[in-house]
C-alpha cells in the first residue's frame, strides 16, 4: 500500500528474518518473542487503547508533560531541526511539539507497523504542510538509514519509554547507535519509566478489561499471519508481574495445556505452564538512567518529573 502524498522509506525485515528470529526465541530454554512483534496494524490499534486505559499511567502523565517541555526544548534551538521519532505508533505525541517547536522542518517518523505508519503520516502531512514528513518503515532495533539532510540539526524523540523494552544491555547498544545516527551535536528527547510501587505498576499490566491480554496474545495472531505458524490463541494466557530484582515488568503467554506449534516445519512442544517470555519493561531511577545515558555516548542535561515522580523525561546531549 503506497501513500500518496508522503515520501517514504521501507526498510521492513525480510520475512526470513523475521523466521529466524521467531524460531530462535523458540528454541531456548526460557521460550520467548521479540516485543517488536506486538506492532502489526492490529497492535498498534490495540497499544492505543491500553493509552486510554485508567490504569496505564504512563502515557497520560507524559502526556500532560510535553507541552511545556516542548516550550522549554524550543527554546534551547536556534536552528531547523530534524526529528527522528523512534517507534512513532499514532503519532499523538509529536503533534505537541510541533505545535510548540517553531524550528522543526522534517519530521522522520520510524515504525515497524509499515502500512499503520503510513497512513499515520499521511494525516499528519495534511496537519502540518510547512513540515516535511518522511516516515520510514523499520526496525529501529536494527541500524537505520536516515537519508539525514547536513544542514538539519537531528533531534531523537524517543517517548514512552519503550527504551524499558531493552534489557540494559541492549539499551545501552541502542543508544550508542542512535548517537551515531544522529551525529555530532545533535540532542534525544527520551521517556522513561520511573521505579514505583509494584502494585500500581501490576494494575497497569493487568487492566480490567483485558485490554493488555489481548494486547499480548495479537503477537501470535500476527506471528501466524507473518510466519504461517500455527499458535492456537485459546491455549495461551496473558501473564504480567513486577521482577523487582531486575526493575522490571514482565509479560508472558502461559501455554495453558501441553501442546506442539509448528513453525515453518519446525515442532516446538510446549508443557502445560510454560511460558513464551515476550516484553520487558524496564523502570529506571533517575541515576539508573543517567548513568546509562552516560555509558553510552550521551549525558543527560536536563529531566523533567511528572505525576508526582510517576514518570520522567530527558533530555540528553550527544557527548563529543
Ligand atoms: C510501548 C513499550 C512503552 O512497556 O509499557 C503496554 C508497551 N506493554 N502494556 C510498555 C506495553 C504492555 C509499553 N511500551
Amino acid at each position: 500500500m503506497h501513500s500518496q502524498n508522503t515520501l517514504h522509506a521501507d526498510q521492513s525485515l525480510p520475512a526470513d528474518a523475521v523466521l529466524s528470529e521467531v524460531l530462535d526465541g523458540l528454541s531456548q530454554q526460557q521460550k520467548s518473542l521479540p516485543s517488536k512483534y506486538f506492532y502489526d496494524t492490529e497492535g498498534s490499534e490495540l497499544f492505543d487503547q491500553i493509552c486510554e486505559l485508567d490504569e496505564y499511567y504512563p502515557y497520560r502523565t507524559e502526556i500532560a508533560m510535553l507541552p511545556s517541555i516542548a516550550q522549554d526544548v524550543s527554546h534551547m534551538l536556534n536552528e531547523p531541526c530534524n526529528i527522528v521519532e523512534f517507534g512513532a505508533g499514532s503519532l499523538a505525541k509529536i503533534r505537541i511539539l510541533l505545535k510548540h517547536v517553531d524550528s522543526i522542518s522534517r519530521f522522520t517518523p520510524i515504525d515497524i507497523a509499515g502500512d499503520f505508519l503510513r497512513r499515520e503520516a499521511d494525516t499528519l502531512q495534511k496537519e502540518f504542510p510547512h513540515v516535511e514528513v518522511y516516515p520510514v518503515e523499520a526496525d529501529f532495533t536494527r541500524p537505520v538509514e536516515l537519508n539525514t539532510n547536513a544542514s538539519l540539526k537531528n533531534i531523537g524523540f524517543f517517548p514512552g519509554s519503550t527504551i524499558g523494552n531493552f534489557t540494559t544491555e541492549a539499551a545501552q547498544a541502542f543508544l550508542t547507535q542512535a548517537r551515531e545516527t544522529l551525529g555530532n551535536g545533535s540532542l534525544l528527547l527520551i521517556g522513561v519509566d520511573t521505579k514505583k510501587p509494584p502494585a500500581m505498576l501490576h494494575k497497569a499490566y493487568n487492566d480490567q478489561r483485558g485490554i493488555t491480554r489481548k494486547f499480548n496474545l495479537n503477537m501470535l495472531a500476527h506471528l501466524n499471519r507473518e510466519t504461517g505458524a500455527d499458535f492456537d490463541l485459546d491455549k495461551f494466557e496473558h501473564y504480567a508481574f513486577y521482577n523487582p530484582e531486575k526493575g522490571r515488568i514482565e509479560m508472558h503467554l502461559i501455554s495453558q495445556t501441553e501442546q506442539t506449534v509448528t513453525v515453518a516445519g519446525n515442532a516446538f512442544e510446549f508443557r502445560e505452564g510454560e511460558s513464551i517470555h515476550t516484553e520487558n519493561s524496564h523502570k529506571y531511577t533517575q541515576q539508573e538512567f543517567k548513568q546509562l545515558a552516560s555509558n553510552s555516548g550521551w549525558r543527560s542535561t536536563r529531566h523533567w518529573m511528572g505525576g508526582q515522580q510517576l514518570f520522567s523525561v530527558h533530555l540528553l546531549q550527544a557527548m563529543d
